[in-house]
């Protein structure tokens, strides 16, 4: 492609002014969105804490930090999904830890009843994380596992256990799990199949900016061979009840200014969602400036960063969440999981 920014430019980004960048990723955001932010109505669930890997930064998995394990049911999952189809969720995105105590029936079980009985709804499910974990804990092949999700139901990845993946940094953080050739490798498979994914970037922790361009360029190589990845998404870390000692968050200028970068760099990714969950709801607003075209969705209840101190245990009304968005200036538009527009609010 041509103009391409490439890895020296990219960090030199950083130190151009706050306003001058947001400008650059707004004209980019505009070119390809116009004023329209995107949500969509979803219910997170998380099924089990109970996990056989341990990641520093997790609050979330049972530990001595957090010593409540639990797993739910399928009747407590439908029962949940029964709940929130009533109120009109599209989507349900379901992530879970990596528990060896359960079988792999009770993971994909899950999926086909859910299809079954709600056919209308979109599953995301399963990240390149909890696929590696199953392959290697069954004894099955990446592709098996993939294969048995499309059968049982499930509609898209999310992007999650992608963290950083400079493999230095990574194995401090979350030794042990996916690397990040394996986590390519699922979702490479998982595109191959047809099917489309996300990708998440975990920022703000002990990672450099040459950390979070190299993890940029990696996924803009993968989305040039298969065009699978819909949506990036930065996660802020969230600093409380884990294992790694970050006394100081990453500055809103930063967060802003690795936004509007990742808008430039990612050149061939179409969307940007500012995860409100961990950028708080007021810094998601002020991100529609910065590049960010998506601001995920109402959520109804989220564990894993609530668990380390994000205000997302409940979710946001859905009235509330498209009045800021219009109220900011932008066009709140309600989007299915693989962003065809259903509703401008
Ligand atoms: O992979 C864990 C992150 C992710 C912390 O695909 C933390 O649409 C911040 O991937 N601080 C799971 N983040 C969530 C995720 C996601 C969320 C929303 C939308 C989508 C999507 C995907 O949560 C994990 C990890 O990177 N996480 N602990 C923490 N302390």
């Amino acid at each position: 492609m041509k103009n391409r920014i490439n890895f020296e430019d990219a960090l030199k980004l950083y130190e151009k002014d706050i306003f001058e960048l947001g400008t650059l990723a707004d004209a980019k955001r505009q070119e390809l969105h116009g004023k329209k932010t995107y949500f969509n109505i979803n219910r997170h669930i998380n099924p089990t804490n109970i996990c056989a890997d341990v990641c520093k930064f997790c609050a979330y998995s049972a530990n001595r930090k957090n010593p409540n394990p639990y797993t739910m049911s399928h009747e407590e999952i439908l029962e949940i999904v029964k709940e929130v189809d009533s109120h009109g969720a599209k989507e349900i995105h379901i992530v879970s830890a990596h528990n060896p105590n359960v079988p792999i029936e009770w993971y994909l079980g899950i999926f086909k009843k859910i299809k079954d009985a709600y056919p209308h709804l979109h599953i995301k499910a399963l990240t390149a994380a909890e696929v590696d974990f199953l392959s290697r804990h069954h004894g099955l092949t990446y592709d098996e596992v993939l294969d048995l999700m499309v059968e049982n139901g499930v509609d898209s990845m999310p992007g999650g256990g992608a963290e950083i993946f400079d493999e230095k940094v990574r194995d401090f953080i979350c030794k042990g799990k996916v690397t990040s050739d394996q986590w390519f490798e699922i979702h490479r498979k998982w595109h191959e199949r047809g099917k489309k994914s996300n990708v998440t970037m975990l920022f703000g922790h002990i990672e450099s900016r040459e950390n979070r361009i190299d993890h940029m360029m990696r996924i803009r190589d993968l989305q040039d061979k298969t065009g699978g990845f819909n949506c990036f998404i930065p996660l802020v870390y969230q600093t409380e009840n884990n294992y790694l000692k970050i006394d100081k968050p990453v500055t809103a200028n930063e967060i802003l200014k690795t936004m509007a970068i990742s808008r430039l760099v990612l050149d061939n990714v179409p969307n940007l969602k500012a995860y409100w969950v961990t950028s708080t709801v007021n810094l998601a607003l002020v991100a529609q400036e910065f590049g960010a075209n998506d601001l995920d969705g109402t959520i109804e209840k989220e564990s894993i960063n609530s668990a380390a101190g994000a205000k997302s245990a409940n979710g946001v009304q859905l009235e509330d969440f498209t009045a800021l968005i219009r109220n900011s200036g932008f066009i709140p538009v309600e989007r299915d999981s693989l962003y065809n527009e259903i509703k401008v609010w």
